[in-house]
């Protein structure tokens, strides 16, 4: 089952038992977020069959969580809502995401097809592929209530997330320093053109609120909305932008996603969705957005005006210090009658974030199998936040085939931020992380069994030397063979066979245990 926007999903999570309304009166400043951090550290709620994946962590996160009573604010907050593996597997209609996945196998099998027969049986396959694309309706819920001139970002729940979250000059203030807010929209798809193809793109970005129609947008230079801007920026021409909240409980997600450039979110979000994504267009801005949306913020990106944004407590579990990035300025707000604002907070794992990098995680392993033949499967650890660390099992033919895949990992897309990369052999459980570093520890000689790169890493980490750039360390865990430097001998590694498994297996009981 797809829902069609994020009200009657978690509608859906209520009759499930795992939603929480708060009724009491909090704060959308550090109250919140505080109630919401530890929640996601609770047992899950609702049917929580973890992971064959992920055993360990895979039964987490508590309740998804509405808000209903926000002080100075009429519109309730939903936080957590994907914050589970449930939630999650809920949210994209799936029992698990290796269905996602196979459908994913299914559509890029390089299959080329031989005869007149096989063209016409692909065909149907490929039509629906495009009728998952977006479409363009005249009217739509999400601007039931309209506000231009009136529109006011302080009106919105926007909730503050740490104590120093917009504290620039937490550090050394510019003189030419705005004073922003520490409130940050968390939860939303920034949703932008190509000024040249006019393709969309739709990515989850922060957005530091400064005063009613100012805020700061807070894209990295190496995702799609930055790639956009830069293009308006060359032109001399402001950047139309729209901040999409709720909508299909799939969209969040696909703006999440490590999709390549010029590969359309929206796109991608009706192919999972199973129907494509109705879009109404804005009233102020060239752009369209979701009919399903709760509230949309429209409005224009100033090529040459930037702002201090940050500090913001980052999903590093650290602050990601201020810098300048570029101004929006407001010119309508739209929302349904009764609108929820989502949102979320990031911070030490595990949070909301873990289980749509999760998501991530299997869905795309089939693609990264493509790239990477050699790979059999990987694991984000939870400790590693994403960026600093992946764990990979491959099936070892020849020497150095580690190191191939290091190599070919740190060239695959945002992949190509991992710090720290360790490779196993193929009877070690990736999802297991005494079993990887086990192996890690006893195969590993560092001298002989890791390389350091420079290269690019993910801007949010506050080790590297310099912003953006920095060494990561690729570590080869497999069992070495002859031509992979000084080997000695190896020796066997501790197993017992699955005859006498069996046999111990079939006695249990008489063992009296
Ligand atoms: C909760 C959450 C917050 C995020 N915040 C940001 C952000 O502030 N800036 C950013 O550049 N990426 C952020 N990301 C990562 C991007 O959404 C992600 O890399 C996405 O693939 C980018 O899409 P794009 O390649 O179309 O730009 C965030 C991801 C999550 C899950
Ligand atoms: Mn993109």
């Amino acid at each position: 089952m797809s829902y069609t926007d994020l009200q009657s999903f978690i509608n859906d999570l209520d009759e499930r038992g795992q939603l929480k309304r708060v009724r009491a009166e909090v704060d959308s400043i550090l109250e919140i977020s505080a109630i919401t951090d530890r929640v996601s550290r609770m047992p899950a709620a609702g049917d929580t069959a973890p992971p064959h994946t992920d055993p360990v962590h895979g039964q987490q996160g508590g309740h998804a969580l509405l808000f209903e009573n926000v002080i100075s604010s009429d519109i309730p907050v939903a936080i957590n809502v994907f914050g589970s593996y449930e939630r999650m597997r809920l949210a994209l209609g799936v029992r698990n995401f290796e269905e996602f996945a196979d459908r994913i196998q299914d559509l890029i099998k390089p299959q080329m097809p031989t005869g007149l027969l096989d063209k016409m049986k692909k065909l149907p396959q490929l039509a629906k592929l495009a009728s998952f694309g977006p479409k363009v309706v005249k009217r739509g819920q999400c601007q039931e209530v309209i506000h231009t001139d009136g529109a006011n970002l302080l009106d919105l729940p926007i909730i503050q997330c740490w104590p120093y979250d917009g504290q620039a000059g937490f550090g050394a203030k510019p003189a030419d320093a705005i004073g922003g807010t520490g409130r940050y929209i968390t939860f939303s798809g920034i949703y932008t053109k190509d000024p040249d193809s006019g393709e969309r793109n739709v990515g989850m970005y922060r957005v530091q609120v400064f005063s009613e129609k100012l805020a700061a947008m807070h894209w990295h230079m190496h995702h799609d909305g930055a790639r956009h801007f830069r293009k308006y920026k060359s032109r001399g021409e402001k950047m139309p932008l729209a901040i999409v909240l709720g909508g299909e409980p799939i969209l969040p997600y696909a703006a999440t996603c490590p999709l390549p450039p010029d590969m359309s979110e929206l796109l991608f979000a009706g192919f999972l969705n199973n129907g494509g994504i109705d879009l109404v267009p804005c009233q102020t801005i060239p752009m369209e957005v979701p009919v399903n949306a709760e509230i949309v913020i429209e409005g224009w990106v100033d090529p040459e005006q930037t702002l201090i944004e940050g500090p913001f407590g980052d999903h590093t579990g650290f602050y990601s210090l201020a810098d300048r990035y570029p101004a929006f300025h407001v010119t309508a707000i739209t929302h349904r009658r009764n609108p929820v604002f989502p949102a979320t907070i990031v911070g030490k794992p595990p949070q909301e974030d873990y289980y749509l990098g999760k998501a991530t995680e299997r869905i795309f392993l089939p693609l990264l199998k493509i790239l990477i033949p050699s790979l059999i499967d990987y694991s984000l650890p939870q400790f590693g936040a994403f960026h600093n660390c992946v764990f990979v099992k491959i099936r070892k033919h020849y020497p150095m085939q580690a190191r191939a895949v290091i190599s070919s990992i740190w060239g695959a897309g945002q992949m190509m931020f991992a710090k720290m990369i360790v490779v196993v052999d193929e009877h070690v459980d990736v999802h297991d992380e005494q079993d990887v570093l086990f192996h890690m520890g006893a195969n590993v000689d560092w001298r002989r069994d890791t390389v350091i790169a420079d290269g690019p890493c993910d801007v949010l980490d506050h080790a590297t030397p310099y912003y953006g750039t920095g060494a990561k360390i690729g570590i080869d865990a497999t069992e070495k063979i002859a031509g992979e430097g000084v080997v000695r001998e190896w020796p066997e590694e501790l197993h017992i066979s699955d005859e006498i498994k069996q046999l111990v297996e079939n006695r249990w009981s008489e063992y009296g245990f």
